[in-house]
């Protein structure tokens, strides 16, 4: 089915301290993202980069914390670009930008998805849990904190009150290799999926995925993806400020994107954390279109999959 696909440019920068993340939109558009689109027999309009907006002081009492009003900010505009752009029937792609833009992206979804009646779930890929509030991260980095914002979670009090938050079991974690003491124990708390690396390995990407995907359909929901690079092997995708080792393999990571598309479920994308700063030759920009492509129907032979 063709979608309306809507490019949001999210030049974000400030859920981390390594510049660099900030040219991201820039390098999608350079390695072709809406021309794979289009050859793919998608619609496609680019609505620029969103701005942030005028900043207004904000306060969580953890001093650690890096670029609060900043993150604010984001997540207010984006959460309105996103969710404009689900009104106009559109399949937004937000080309960031680190991960703390999903506040404001998945915050914009699930803003839709209440008003249209429709339960929100979450694929998280990504090699963390991003599961701190700003008062347990002891980084400082709000690119930790955006699921516990979407699960509801207390802490977030300077941000806007997160719309319709998503049961946990909503919420699927993929690919997950590095959890910090304070996430482990709050994830313990919580019916979130845990899809982490060595559930990867015993039993594959297929069984884990379809499993999820199912309650998603069973459910009638709408399915919001959030690809960080750092969930790909750093062997395949180094342009990322977070690399951790035994990531998902290209051949791993095509294969959930074409598991995706053939499911029909994904109504809302991130591309999150590309540092093009840090990319070989355009390598990691380049590998991320390629998977937009296989999320969006890009195959080898166009037929139904074969049943052994
Ligand atoms: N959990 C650590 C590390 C981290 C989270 N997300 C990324 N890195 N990309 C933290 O800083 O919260
Ligand atoms: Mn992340
Ligand atoms: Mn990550």
């Amino acid at each position: 089915m063709p979608q309306s696909c809507i490019l949001i440019g999210a030049p974000i920068d400030s859920g981390q301290r390594r510049a660099g993340c900030l040219m991201g939109p820039a390098a999608y558009r350079v390695a072709g993202l809406g021309a794979t689109l289009t050859a793919l027999g998608h619609r496609v309009e680019d609505r620029g980069d969103v701005a942030l907006p005028a900043l207004r002081p904000a306060e969580c009492g953890n001093p650690a914390v890096h670029a609060l009003p900043e993150t604010v900010g984001w997540t207010e505009a984006l959460s309105a670009t996103v969710q404009a752009a689900l009104s106009d029937g559109g399949f937004p792609v937000v080309m960031g930008g680190d991960h703390s833009l999903a506040l404001g992206s998945v915050a914009g979804a699930a803003a839709h998805a209440h008003a249209a009646g429709r339960p929100l779930f979450l694929l998280w890929l990504d090699a963390h849990s991003d599961f701190h509030t700003p008062q347990t991260t002891t980084s400082g980095n709000l690119h930790g904190t955006p699921v516990a914002y979407i699960a509801g979670r207390a802490g977030f009090d300077a941000f806007p009150p997160f719309p319709a938050p998503l049961p946990p079991r909503n919420i699927c974690l993929f690919g997950i290799r590095s959890v910090d003491p304070a996430e482990h124990e709050a994830l313990l708390e919580h019916e979130i999926e845990i899809n982490d690396m060595r559930v990867l390995d015993e039993f594959g990407i297929v069984v884990p995925l379809r499993a999820f995907l199912d309650r998603v359909e069973q459910a009638g929901g709408m399915l919001h993806v959030s690809l960080d690079v750092d969930f790909l092997d750093p062997s395949i995708a180094p342009a990322v400020g977070t690399t951790v080792p035994g990531g998902a393999t290209f051949r791993e990571a095509h294969l959930v994107m074409e598991l995706l598309h053939e499911s029909g479920l994904v109504t809302s994308l991130d591309l999150v954390e590309l540092n093009p700063f840090l990319d070989e030759r355009g390598r990691t920009a380049k590998m991320m279109v390629d998977l937009v492509g296989s999320l969006m129907g890009r195959k080898v032979f166009d037929r139904p999959t074969r049943s052994f």
